[in-house]
């Protein structure tokens, strides 16, 4: 790490101990967006970490964002993963933006005043995206979309939504992406779902009834639409890998203090040698994830030919290693693992969707296999 990003790291981690993780159980039980503490994190500057500095972002590297979101999760997983979807909406509007739309829409988003949503998934489509059904039909200057998107967090609570919608043949070459502000006339919300983690944010279905657009608000060109979905989310992939990584870090180091204080059979657990080489194993594999993780970056950065490969094994591996050792703390805390107020548990059930969301880790695999057998 070079003293800066050791300055950046080092200011994260005091953030998430002080403004996040006191909180976590509590707000996971009340089921509580916290919006106001997402606006001291954009004073921090988390609300555009790899946007460009002209429009208020941080205009940091992958390498950055990736130890940005390790140390944010620590203090709360699900708090740390919404900033993270809110980064790769923000920076798909500043990477495929007009110079109009990044000055209209990305202040406000670097700061965290207007948070952000990202539409692909609905009810009907989720793996398969390049099949959505949504559409967006030109009228004059205007599109007028009509469809439901499924699962998407931090709706109702946003106010900038880039939506993936048909607006041409099927598959993906017909996808447009297009920014809708929350207070369109003709969108509305589902209820928030219940759900097994994830509960410091809400996930809603958007359903659009005739919302018109501007066409000024329509992302790239008519048929950029999936590209630009398919490129936000191999940066949005790895901040979910790196959000894993800090919840499973967080869990080893609690479950090490654990064995060192708890006695049985006369001694500190932690003389038991099964116990520390399983800890031993716990380190060893969120190690090798991390150095996955920091290679899929920089070769995200350095816009590496195998890029987008690198990127899901990087997704894949870390959030399978780090679900493993969560639930492994989980474990070696006895029964006390199982009450909420340890956090462990909290920590396992937020980390479990890891493996599902921004692409499955079996989608993850469909695009590893794939650039195998082309290579
Ligand atoms: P399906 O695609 O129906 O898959 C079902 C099962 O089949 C999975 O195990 C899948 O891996 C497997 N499968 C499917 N196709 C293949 C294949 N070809 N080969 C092998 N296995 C296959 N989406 C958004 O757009 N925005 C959001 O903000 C968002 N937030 C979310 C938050 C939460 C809490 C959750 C649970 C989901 C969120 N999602 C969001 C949706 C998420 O991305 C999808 O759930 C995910 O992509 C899987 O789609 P699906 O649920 O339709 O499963
Ligand atoms: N980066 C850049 N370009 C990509 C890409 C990527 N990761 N993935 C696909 N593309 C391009 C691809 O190169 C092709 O371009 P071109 O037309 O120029 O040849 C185009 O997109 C179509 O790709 P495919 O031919 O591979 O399309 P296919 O339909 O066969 O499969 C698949 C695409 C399965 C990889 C894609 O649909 C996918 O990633 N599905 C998972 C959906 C997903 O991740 N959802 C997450 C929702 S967000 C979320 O969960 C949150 C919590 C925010």
């Amino acid at each position: 790490m070079t003293e800066e990003l050791q300055a950046i790291a080092a200011s994260v981690r005091k953030f998430a101990e002080s403004e996040l993780a006191p909180y976590a159980v509590q707000w996971d039980q009340d089921k509580h967006f916290p919006v106001d503490v997402l606006r001291r994190a954009g004073d921090l500057g988390l609300g555009g970490i790899c946007v460009a500095e002209d429009v208020g972002g941080s205009g940091l590297g992958r390498l950055e964002a990736v130890t940005i979101f390790e140390e944010l999760a620590r203090g709360d997983t699900a708090i740390a993963a919404y900033v993270s979807i809110h980064n790769m909406v923000a920076s798909m509007i500043d990477k495929a933006g007009t110079p109009e739309q990044r000055e209209r829409w990305i202040p406000g988003m670097a700061a965290m005043e207007d948070l952000g949503s990202y539409c692909l998934t609905e009810p009907e489509v989720g793996s398969d995206a390049g099949a959505l059904r949504t559409t967006a039909k030109r009228d004059g200057d205007e599109y007028v979309l009509d469809g439901v998107k499924q699962f998407i967090s931090g709706a109702g609570s946003s106010s900038v939504y880039v939506v993936m919608a048909r607006t041409g043949v099927p598959g993906p070459r017909g996808i447009s992406a297009f920014i809708v502000p929350g207070d369109a006339p003709g969108l509305s919300f589902g209820a928030n779902e219940r759900k097994m983690g994830w509960n410091t944010q809400p996930t809603r279905q958007v359903i659009f009834e005739g919302v018109r657009v501007p066409v000024d608000q329509r992302l790239g060109e008519e048929g950029d639409g999936f590209g630009i979905a398919m490129r936000g989310l191999n940066g949005g992939r790895l901040n979910i890998a790196a959000c894993s990584l800090g919840g499973a870090q967080w869990a080893l180091e609690q479950a090490t203090r654990y064995l060192q204080t708890r006695s049985a059979f006369g001694a500190p657990l932690i003389s038991q040698q099964a116990l520390l080489f399983q800890l031993a194993d716990m380190d060893t594999d969120l190690t090798a994830a991390r150095c996955l993780l920091l290679h899929a970056a920089e070769s995200l950065d350095d816009q590496a030919a195998d890029a987008v490969k690198i990127c899901a094994m990087a997704k894949r591996f870390v959030t399978d290693a780090a679900f493993t050792v969560a639930n492994s703390a989980l474990q070696l805390h006895g029964g006390y693992g199982y009450l909420s107020e340890y956090g462990i548990e909290k920590v396992v059930r937020d980390l479990r969707v890891h493996q599902i969301l921004e692409g499955t880790n079996e989608i993850m695999r469909l695009i590893i296999g794939r650039a195998l057998v082309e290579e």
